[in-house]
């Protein structure tokens, strides 16, 4: 009898010993290669090649090599700097749509190797592959299909001319962890001399199949970027924002690279969609992708930079944040300031888990080995869970004390597939429990942010999902307070209104682009500029003495005594970007009320969510009567359509009363809209 009780007692023990039967996966799983990469979250892009020197977003293909001349190109700068601001990685415009290709390619003459920098003898692919891994970096490919320099382009001839350059690319320079495909696709361009318009057949055109599998072949290891994946897909848009609801399944075969309509309804992904193909954010650091004197002062702030890393890696996406490489081959100093200050304050947001320092339970677990305090160590690989059954759960965090915090990061263990779908986060407030914030998906990585809490006990609860939750990490954290410039308006007589981040702040301001100070006019109610001016203002807490980074905008004559013909067309000199005009004829007339010196107009394409009639294509007009109109420049607003930020063309100084800016095409052919136009005078 004593004996069989020490048996069952032995025996119980080593069955309590067992870990609990794992969970089944839900389809779709990532593979090897995404498990990897998705560790990396956050990489540089470098925009460097012939547009840096023509200074467009798109070159024609017409450039020649000649123009290529950096004079104190650093790809070790390049390394640096993304390594200092804890980037994983660096993919690298190896091919534009110019053509220009930055490696001594054995198939083009469009190359660096004959440019004057280094006498032709230069390889930047090679140069930063090594400075990558000098740094510790991975390294990767941007390669633009559509090729507006190639004669042979939207032939047979140039799919095998593509093939030879990856093979060349993905052969010679140790591994590649990404190759970037551009779905970007205008269909004119030089292309040899043919100066026409080519349109090829995006789904078909490339083989994708058999150029998948090269790249496959010769870097096993590499995801493969395009709109569509295979491996890793566009989030849809170019400011760096994921959805609240991120899905990194994908109705895979139902999208393809360049397809008009992927990013309103593909790029979020699918709760069923069929392939395994996570969403990577892709954002510059200043407005265009390639470098632009001026936009030396539009470098993103840092309130910026960190909505876009809240919007990005907190929504279930990989961020790929691009530098503008300059003129001189460095990366900019106020780009280099930019970047280390967003990664200081991302760090000071993370730095203490204030739930790793208090006790989680669960309403339930699965068993041994997915017990809830997998939740707060540092392995993603050890979960929480619960048995087989209702895709729901609760954890609560007692912090043991009173704690102020205004961050929840959740990651699920998506090795097993996505899963939640949706999840409230709770504080106990007089024995009930009270709703901070709530969420809908969560992937490998979602970040709530809210105001101040301050709470002994929260609880998570997870109140839909696919299947049972897997929850790998809870973080809970205090960011500290950003102090942030005032905000800015201004109305077409000239007045501009600053207003403060909050009450309690005081705001100073300068107008002749010096910095501000507390010894600046201090602000108090709204003043006339009527001017072009530079001005500078600064929140400061007056508790504290703290201030915020200055905010710059540069403002130019005022609009009040303009006029316009049209119907509604006052809306696109309103000073309201939100507002446009859409024009029936395709073009809008301005009356500035006076002969006035220009060196040049802006045009704010239309700002809407789903918006219409960007102009592609354009002609700048000017009159002395109203009556006769001389063509002064006529050009393409590059990439607009991903990017559809102000653009400036300027032009040698000229008086003129009268101005009419024409669309000669627009990017869906529907009339020209104009959400704002403008003139520069410096
Ligand atoms: C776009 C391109 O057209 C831009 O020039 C830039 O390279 C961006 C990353 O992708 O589609």
């Amino acid at each position: 009898m004593k004996n069989s009780l020490w048996l069952v007692l032995i025996l119980s023990l080593s069955f309590c010993a067992e870990k609990a039967a794992p969970p089944a996966p839900v389809l779709p799983v990532p593979n090897e290669r995404q498990i990897a990469w998705q560790e990396l979250e956050y990489y540089g892009f470098i925009h460097f090649n012939m547009n840096t020197f023509s200074d467009r977003e798109w070159g024609f293909g017409d450039e020649k090599p000649e123009q290529f001349n950096p004079t104190e190109l650093d790809a070790r700068q390049w390394a640096r700097v993304a390594s200092e601001a804890g980037m994983k990685g660096l993919i690298i415009t190896a091919k534009h749509h110019d053509g220009f290709v930055l490696w001594p390619s054995e198939y083009t003459e469009h190359s660096v190797k004959n440019s004057p920098w280094k006498d032709g003898k230069g390889d930047i692919i090679k140069e930063l592959s090594e400075a990558c891994k000098e740094y510790g970096l991975k390294f990767g490919i941007y390669y633009s299909p559509w090729d507006r320099n190639h004669p042979d382009y939207g032939k047979p001839e140039y799919i095998t001319y593509m093939r030879n350059q990856l093979t060349e690319l993905l052969s010679n320079y140790g591994d590649i962890f990404e190759v970037w495909f551009d779905g970007a696709n205008g269909g004119d361009g030089w292309y040899g001399g043919a100066n026409e318009t080519r349109k090829v057949d995006k789904f078909s055109y490339y083989g994708w199949p058999e150029t998948i599998e090269l790249v496959r072949e010769l870097q096993p290891g590499a995801m493969l970027f395009s709109d569509a994946g295979p491996d890793v897909r566009w989030v849809g848009n170019e400011h760096g924002y994921a959805y609240e609801t991120t899905w990194s399944n994908l109705m895979r075969d139902s999208v393809y690279a360049g397809m008009p309509e992927f990013s309103e309804k593909w790029a979020t992904g699918q709760e069923d969609g069929t392939h395994w193909v996570p969403a990577e954010a892709d954002v510059s650091i200043r407005p265009g992708w390639y470098y632009h004197k001026y936009e030396d002062h539009k470098v993103r702030t840092l309130p910026q930079l960190l909505e876009i890393y809240y919007k990005s890696i907190g929504r279930n996406s990989s961020l790929l944040i691009n530098f503008p490489v300059d003129t001189r081959g460095l990366i900019h100093e106020n780009d280099v300031d930019a970047i280390m200050k967003f990664a200081d304050k991302v760090k000071e947001d993370f730095a203490v888990n204030l739930a790793s320092y208090a006790i989680a339970e669960a309403n339930t677990d699965r068993g041994k080995g997915y017990e809830v305090k997998n939740v707060l160590d540092e392995d993603f690989e050890t979960y929480w869970t619960t048995p087989d059954g209702a895709p729901t759960g609760e954890i609560t965090i007692d912090f043991g004390a009173e704690t102020t915090f205004n961050r929840l990061m959740l990651q699920e263990y998506t090795n097993l597939g996505q899963r939640v779908k949706a999840f409230v986060l709770e504080r106990e407030k007089d024995g009930n429990w009270e709703k901070i914030a709530e969420g809908t998906t969560v992937g490998f990585k979602r970040i709530l942010r809210f105001p101040d809490v301050t709470t002994t006990k929260v609880r998570i609860r997870i109140t839909d999902g696919k299947d049972i939750p897997l929850i790998s990490k809870v973080g809970i954290y205090n960011a500290p307070k950003l102090l942030i410039a005032p905000a800015f308006s201004r109305v077409n007589s000239g007045e501009i209104t600053l207003t403060k981040p909050d009450e309690a702040m005081d705001v100073y301001y300068t107008l002749d682009d010096s910095e501000p100070s507390t010894a600046s006019p201090k602000y108090s109610a709204p003043f006339m500029i009527d001017g072009a001016a530079t001005l500078k203002a600064i929140s400061v807490d007056p508790g504290s003495g703290q201030q915020s980074e200055a905010v710059r905008i540069e403002v130019d004559v005022a609009k009040a005594n303009w006029k316009v013909g049209q119907e509604n067309a006052e809306r696109a000199i309103d000073e309201n970007s939100g507002s446009y005009f859409t024009s029936k004829d395709n073009s809008l007339t301005i009356d500035l009320g006076e002969a006035i010196a220009i060196k040049g107009f802006t045009y704010m394409p239309m700002q809407a969510r789903y918006p219409s009639g960007f102009i592609t294509n354009f002609t700048f007009e000017v009159s002395q009567d109203g009556k006769t109109f001389t063509t002064i420049t006529s050009g393409e607003f590059s990439n607009i359509v991903n990017s559809p930020i102000e653009q400036s063309i300027r032009f040698e100084e000229l008086k003129a009363r009268f101005i009419r800016l024409k669309a000669n095409t627009t990017a869906d052919g529907n009339p020209a809209t104009f959400a704002e136009i403008g003139v520069l005078t410096r």
